[in-house]
């Protein structure tokens, strides 16, 4: 760590993702001296090789707008690189990296042989037009196209981008590399080659992993309140889960605030979601502004405000502090599911683990949403469309393997199950054997 810190001393997100794993696996790394003679934490969180472009484009003003553009092809020891593309102001180098490192690792948990990585660009996608939209990413495509291919690198979503986004970047990559094999990205429209239920994937898996969570805990999420924060892709995913299975989802939230739904949100609400992410506003103020009596929008707050037994980060990095934590706890919280790649700051998870909070990572949470990526790959490369009940029995048996795992990997002497351990070393277990085992390359 110390090394690292001295090497990149302003890539704060990636070297957190980097420490909460090396804490976790030391243990286990120490009892194989093989290992250590390969240097394979030194190679683990290096990236194999980073692209950085400049993607220009033209406004509806018909000014020229220049941003960056990134493809992190972090590690491919069990397969080919996998992992989706973030269009946010805020991305940088760092955040890539911190999002390739963790996708390593989360798609070793998923079973199917996918390797790491993580895209995007500094691209706003607040206030753009439609038009705007498709310029981005055609310009985007022109530079990635050569970078990725269906048995090299497979792009997704992520912040920011979705399945309009997927669309246009798809459009593109056909036109320039003359190649027509579906396979080379997912999250693709249902009518060419997308899978039923990726949409859902992320906040089903999410739901289907809390369920197993509280199984061994001897808990139900039937009757029980979630907080939700964001309104996107995941959370839309996660609010149709939650109510399906009995629970009551009393807050969503936004850059701008929280939505508070004291009898918990609807199916118009939850069909409302979507409106709201093709509006490209990003506020969830709208949400109240919709449904005036049904919910309360306060301005500021976040959704650790809101009293829930359940809260579900569904957002963005680092978006639930310790104190945010210590509310949430006082407000009588019992569990915590990072939906969220590294939604908790290191203070709130031990915060949470302190209080014995019941707590699982963004890694093995979230997990859903990449695996059946890999299921509509599978269907690609077969040539083949799975019906609805196929995917969602595959995707129930993957969450469920996951959720073993970390019991496997990380139950501690007390009979406790420590899921970050639990998610990092069997994550680390399976990377660290395949690297191993292909020598030093
Ligand atoms: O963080 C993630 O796992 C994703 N954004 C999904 C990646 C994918 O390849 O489906």
């Amino acid at each position: 760590m110390a090394r690292l810190q001295a090497k990149y001393p302003n890539e704060t997100e990636y070297l957190q993702a980097v420490q909460e794993v090396l804490e976790s696996i030391e243990e286990v790394y120490n009892q194989h001296p093989e290992f250590e003679r390969a240097k394979i934490v030194e190679r683990m969180v290096e990236p194999d090789r980073i692209f950085t472009f400049r993607v220009t484009w033209v406004d509806d003003r018909g000014e020229v707008q220049t941003n960056l553009g990134y493809r992190v092809q972090f590690n491919s020891a069990i397969g080919p690189y996998k992992g989706g593309l973030r269009f946010h102001r805020a991305v940088t180098p760092s955040m890539l990296k911190f999002l390739g490192f963790e996708q390593t690792f989360k798609n070793a948990l998923t079973t199917l042989p996918m390797g790491g990585a993580k895209g995007g660009s500094d691209f706003d996608p607040k206030g753009k037009s439609n038009e705007e939209i498709m310029r981005f990413c055609q310009a985007f495509m022109l530079e990635l196209w050569n970078c990725i291919g269906p048995d090299q690198d497979i792009p997704a979503g992520d912040v920011g981008v979705g399945s309009r986004e997927i669309g246009y970047l798809y459009g593109m990559y056909k036109k320039l590399a003359r190649q027509y094999n579906t396979g080379v990205i997912t999250g693709k429209g249902m009518t060419w080659g997308g899978s039923i239920l990726r949409p859902e994937a992320t906040g089903y898996g999410a739901l289907y992993f809390t369920h197993y969570l509280l199984a061994e805990a001897g808990k139900d999420i039937r009757g029980s309140r979630i907080a939700i924060s964001g309104f996107g892709n995941v959370a839309w995913g996660a609010c149709k889960k939650a109510l399906e299975l009995g629970a009551k989802v009393v807050a969503i939230s936004g850059p701008d605030g929280v939505c508070e739904i004291p009898d918990g949100i609807t199916p118009e609400m939850i069909d409302y979601m979507l409106v709201m992410r093709a509006s490209n506003r990003d506020r969830v103020e709208d949400m109240a502004l919709k449904f005036p009596d049904k919910t309360r929008f306060t301005a500021g707050k976040k959704a650790w405000s809101v009293k829930c037994d359940i809260a579900l980060p569904c957002a963005f990095q680092n978006e639930l502090s310790e104190e945010d934590a210590a509310e949430l706890v006082a407000n009588g919280t019992w569990c915590c599911c990072e939906v969220s790649n590294m939604g908790c700051q290191p203070g709130a998870i031990h915060y949470f683990q302190q209080h014995g909070i019941l707590f699982a990572p963004g890694k093995a949470v979230n997990a859903g949403g990449v695996a059946t990526s890999g299921l509509e790959m599978t269907q690609n490369a077969s040539h083949i469309s799975w019906s609805g009940k196929e995917v969602d029995d595959k995707l129930h048996y993957i969450m469920k393997s996951i959720h073993d795992a970390c019991v496997k990997y990380g139950t501690q002497p007390d009979g406790k199950v420590d899921y970050v351990k639990g998610a990092n070393i069997a994550g680390f277990m399976k990377v660290a054997t395949a690297m191993l085992e292909q020598g030093t390359v």
